[in-house]
């Protein structure tokens, strides 16, 4: 299925104020994470950054897999380590996943002041970014390591915006995120990004994400929608969306049948993985 519209128009105007913003915060740090969504990694991996970060330390930290099909993540993990990517999967609301991270970012810091003393200079803190399209765990992910450090947010000197930073005993991270905007290049890169909830989807009629949805969710992974409604899926949307409708009584005027209400439920139960794990690209198709 072809979208004509460009969902995501949003971007376009914002894209310049935020590679600006993420060049000046660049320079101030030494390692960029770049958080992406397990459940779509290439659309919500950002087309630029490879290209902006240029010879600094990066690092890929792939959230929600916990909501994430198990077989392909385990195919990206793959994928990144033959490609030599550095990247950690985690889920965000977990503690260990969380220590892995700050196990991985100790490392960095671990080789940065190893360079230090080489050169005779005083080891320092590395400076880490958190960068990532919206939705993707930024937020959670520099509370969660904030929170674990209990550490003091303070102004740092010396810059000309004063830059809050979240000091920890091997680094200091920046406690704002650049926000970046979604690769769109991939086919139906705006849908997959709105049923993950990456773009607001109300830029996109409902009822064309969720057939967008049914038909993926019947050719791909065929029991999960007989397993959360008890509905066969008979190749016809029309069909399964009048049969969900009647079932849940979802009514409009308590006359006619409510199809908005319908998808709306059945888009929300996807975003919060209530029909189980999924995930809309697999390594190398888009
Ligand atoms: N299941 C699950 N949910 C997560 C995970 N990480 C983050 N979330 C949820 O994803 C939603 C978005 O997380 P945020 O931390 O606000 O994301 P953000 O990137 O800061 O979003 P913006 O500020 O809008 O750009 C929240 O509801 C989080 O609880 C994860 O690993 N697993
Ligand atoms: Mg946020």
């Amino acid at each position: 299925m072809k979208m004509n519209n460009n969902p995501i128009n949003w971007f376009p105007g914002h894209m310049a104020k935020a590679l600006r913003e993420i060049q000046e915060k660049i320079q101030l740090v030494d390692l960029i994470i770049e958080l992406v969504d397990a459940r779509a990694i290439n659309s919500t991996s950002n087309p630029l950054l490879k290209d902006i970060i240029k010879n600094k330390m990066s690092l890929k930290v792939v959230s929600k897999i916990d909501l994430a099909d198990e077989e392909i993540t385990l195919q990206w993990q793959k994928y990144f380590k033959e490609n030599q990517i550095d990247a950690v999967f985690v889920n965000l609301n977990n503690k260990t996943s969380v220590n892995t991270i700050n196990n991985k970012i100790k490392e960095y810091a671990k080789k940065l002041q190893e360079k230090d003393v080489k050169r005779g200079l005083k080891p320092r803190n590395l400076r880490v970014m958190v960068t990532g399209i919206p939705n993707v765990g930024k937020s959670t992910f520099i509370n969660s390591l904030a929170k674990k450090r209990s550490a003091g947010v303070g102004n740092k000197p010396g810059f000309t915006k004063a830059q809050q930073w979240i000091h920890t005993k091997d680094y200091d991270l920046l406690d704002t995120p650049g926000v970046l905007w979604p690769n769109l290049s991939n086919n139906d890169a705006g849908i997959k990004l709105a049923l993950i909830g990456c773009v607001k989807s109300e830029i996109l009629p409902n009822m064309e994400l969720a057939k967008y949805a049914i038909e993926f969710l019947d050719a791909n992974y065929p029991n999960l929608l007989y397993n959360k409604y008890m509905l066969n899926y008979e190749k016809d949307f029309s069909k399964f969306l009048e049969k969900y409708a009647i079932k849940m009584g979802h009514l409009f005027k308590k006359q006619e049948l409510d199809y908005e209400r319908s998808c709306n439920q059945i888009l929300n139960d996807l975003k919060n993985g209530l029909l189980g794990k999924v995930s809309w690209e697999r390594v190398n198709n888009g």
